[in-house]
């Protein structure tokens, strides 16, 4: 049988000093977790106020200091349908600038291994499903995440001419829709998931009978736990190698409105659903293709219902009882 692509088995010395940039975020946060329980000593990850990965001079500075040996590069500007279409300019601007310092400072600095991160965005808007790595740059982009998409399109590009020109093994992952505990849960800018959740929590504690959300329900979305996504990154760190990026996610979906009706239930909530259609539906569609990431070996292992349930507690208890502090 022929090796699946990109394979090699090349661990990673668990002392060797690891960069987890954007290490308060969601992904970053996770990916440090997981390094730390897979025996990793020598993790940084400096905060905003430490290094502003959007100023060039100060990614410069910061390396020139820390000298990491690998780079997970997890900071962005992210956020929900409505963050992406209403702000483009600073999605485009703040990504690009995020990504190019640290590639730049990462290769200055002989960086010898690097994992950038993007989003299943990058992919055309109305892509075959499930949608293959091989989509990229294919059709147009679905127009309420373009800034974004592009900046990460062009993070892509940058790896694979890194790896064209100097010939060091980077590569680069593209996750599905992401949730979990240390999510954005802001009412306006934040992602479904979290979005619903606050809202669901806070219209059963005041005994609300409706509660409307955004678009038709209609659009299909797959959802991956960011702690299994953790688990891929260093699984795509080990075990792969090849100019292509790496799909991550579950490999199948579900309506908004599924979505929604599984959110319910875990918050306890037992109103009525309602959909206010003057509010983005964003793509119709947005699931895909595993088997790459799959024949390396790695498989998503948290059931969306059972992530939704730790993601609520870890909201609950961040909260306190009122609901109110986010
Ligand atoms: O998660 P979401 O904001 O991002 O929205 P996208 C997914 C779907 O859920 C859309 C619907 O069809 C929304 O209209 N939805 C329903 C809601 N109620 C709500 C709500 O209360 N809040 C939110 N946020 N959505 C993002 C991109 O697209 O996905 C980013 O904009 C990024 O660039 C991210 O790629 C993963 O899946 O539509």
């Amino acid at each position: 049988m022929s090796e699946p692509y990109g394979a090699v088995r090349r661990p990673l010395d668990r002392s060797a000093r690891v960069l987890v940039a954007g290490s308060r975020g969601l992904v970053g946060s996770a990916v440090w977790r997981h390094l730390a329980r897979e025996g990793f000593t020598d993790l940084l990850g400096p905060g905003s106020s430490e290094v502003d990965l959007r100023e060039r001079g100060e990614v410069f500075d910061w390396f020139a200091e820390a000298r990491p040996d690998v780079v997970v590069l997890a900071a962005a500007r992210v956020g929900g349908i409505k963050a992406n279409a209403t702000r483009p300019a600073d999605f485009i601007s703040d990504n690009l600038r995020i990504q190019t310092n640290v590639l730049d400072a990462a290769l200055e600095h002989g960086v010898e291994r690097l994992l950038f991160l993007g989003s299943s965005c990058i992919y055309p808007k109305l892509a075959d499903q499930p949608i293959k790595e091989n989509a990229l740059l294919t059709g147009p982009l679905e127009p309420t995440n373009d800034a974004y998409a592009i900046a990460k399109i062009a993070g892509i590009v940058q790896v694979q001419s890194v790896r064209r020109q100097h010939g060091l093994p980077w590569i680069c992952a593209m996750p599905t829709n992401l949730y979990g505990p240390g999510d954005n849960f802001h009412p306006e800018h934040s992602h479904v998931l979290p979005s619903l959740l606050r809202r669901f929590d806070a219209a059963r504690r005041e005994g609300a009978p409706r509660v409307v959300n955004w678009g038709s329900g209609a659009p299909r979305r797959e959802f991956l736990h960011v702690d299994d996504l953790a688990r891929a990154c260093l699984h795509l760190l080990e075990h792969y190698d090849a100019d292509g990026p790496v799909n991550v996610g579950t490999g199948t979906d579900l309506t908004i409105r599924e979505a929604a009706e599984q959110v319910a239930e875990v918050v306890g909530y037992r109103g009525t659903l309602e959909w206010d259609p003057t509010q983005p539906d964003g793509t119709p569609r947005k699931l895909l293709d595993i088997s790459r990431i799959s024949a390396l070996g790695w498989q998503p292992r948290i059931t969306l219902r059972d992530g939704l349930i730790e993601t609520y507690a870890w909201y609950v208890d961040r909260l306190g009882s009122d609901g109110l502090r986010l």
